[in-house]
């Protein structure tokens, strides 16, 4: 039986790739700004409707760059409920994350949450739109106005993503976006930051490409670049991200009108205008029935993930250690079963049918 994974990625036709590659052999342009690249870049600004995306080598490194750029030295209050590229981006830029608890409905931070914990060495908020679904913006981007603070929003998978008539990108004062191979747009590796600013977006070219301002060197920077390989990748994908979104559209309520006859499972409640659907994840009552659920759908060569586990604040390395009890419960009790594009039905009401006898009872 063949496997079925978490995920796969979206493949485009291997001959709209081979043409790009066509011209990277005949210019010799493999980086540094290169044509791709900039094509790259307008059209996805085109596409979200906002003035500046800077493209760079993978979501991590793009949070990185959007708190270099801030240059936010302090504590920035996050969620624990997360990938730890998150929080990984925080320690490397010096910083010290302090993790606030989460809406177990929504995944995402509570505003209240940041209010309480707002201190004099507070310099930032970074918020994460899980799994695609946007964070109460409104509340964080006033919170973050009253007190001064800059806001980040991780989008690492939030392309496509709505809210209130714009793209869920043109909030705070940067967003990141990942294009690893596992999201809906994938460039291989890759990723953007984004911004409406645009004096910010001239310095998060110029940290990208070593401090460089032209000729001059202005600003200690670093290489963020991505290449024009996997700019052709994007913008071959680009095309498709539409349709990739409306398939998986199609998916993800074929498995929520299977699985909502289960009592014993929930979902993520999301609130957006136009959503992605870029994960399906599963909410247990308890670890043992998460663990007994994966455990039946390994034996069918099903793999799904625990996406996020464990809890950020329970790991010993990071310095301010924080209970948040709602993130430390989901944690333990979600799992994301298979959602991609080339997944078919039938695969989808095989894995749903798997849950559904594993938690009847
Ligand atoms: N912020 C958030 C909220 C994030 O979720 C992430 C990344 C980031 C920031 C940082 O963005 P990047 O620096 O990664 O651009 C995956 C991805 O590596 C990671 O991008 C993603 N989030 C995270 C949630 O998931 P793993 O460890 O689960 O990946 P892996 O290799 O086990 O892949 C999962 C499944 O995907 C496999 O079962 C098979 C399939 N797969 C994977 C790869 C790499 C493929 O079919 N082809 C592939 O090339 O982390």
């Amino acid at each position: 039986m063949e496997s079925i994974y978490v995920t796969r990625p979206f493949l485009p036709p291997l001959e709209e790739f081979t043409e790009h590659l066509k011209q990277l052999w005949q210019t010799g342009i493999f980086t540094h700004n290169g044509p791709l690249l900039q094509q790259f870049e307008k059209e996805l600004q085109d596409y979200l409707n906002i003035e500046h995306v800077v493209c760079v080598s993978n979501g991590t490194i793009a949070i990185q760059l959007a708190i270099k750029a801030l240059e936010l030295a302090g504590e920035i209050i996050t969620t624990p409920f997360t990938f730890i590229a998150t929080a990984d981006a925080i320690m490397w830029e010096k910083c010290t994350p302090v993790f606030v608890d989460i809406d177990p409905e929504t995944l995402n931070i509570l505003p209240e949450q940041v209010e309480k914990n707002i201190t004099a060495k507070t310099v930032g908020i970074l918020g994460v739109h899980v799994f695609g679904n946007p964070c109460d913006i409104r509340q964080i981007d006033s919170i973050a106005r009253q007190n001064n603070l800059k806001v980040i929003y991780d989008g690492a998978h939030a392309i496509g993503v709505m809210v209130e008539g714009k793209t869920v990108f043109s909030y705070g004062d940067i967003s990141t976006v990942s294009f690893h191979a596992t999201k809906l747009l994938q460039t291989f590796e890759g990723g953007a930051v984004i911004t409406t600013n645009g004096s910010l977006a001239q310095k998060l070219r110029r940290l990208r490409f070593f401090g460089y301002e032209g000729r001059t060197i202005t600003d200690v920077g670093f290489n963020g670049k991505m290449t024009e390989v996997s700019a052709a990748m994007g913008l071959v994908n680009l095309k498709y991200l539409d349709d990739v979104i409306s398939r998986r559209k199609v998916l993800y309520e074929k498995y929520l009108s299977q699985l909502s006859a289960c009592p014993r499972i929930s979902f993520q409640k999301i609130d957006s205008q136009k959503f992605n659907y870029s994960n399906f994840p599963v909410i247990f009552e308890t670890e043992q029935d998460l663990l007994r659920t994966k455990e039946c759908l390994n034996k069918s060569n099903i793999f799904p993930r625990r996406y996020f586990y464990p809890s950020l604040n329970t790991l010993d390395f990071f310095p301010l250690k924080r209970s948040a009890p709602n993130s430390e419960r989901i944690a333990k009790t979600i799992l994301c079963i298979p959602l991609y594009d080339s997944m078919d039905e039938e695969s989808v009401e095989r894995v749903a049918q798997i849950i559904v006898d594993a938690n009847e009872m």
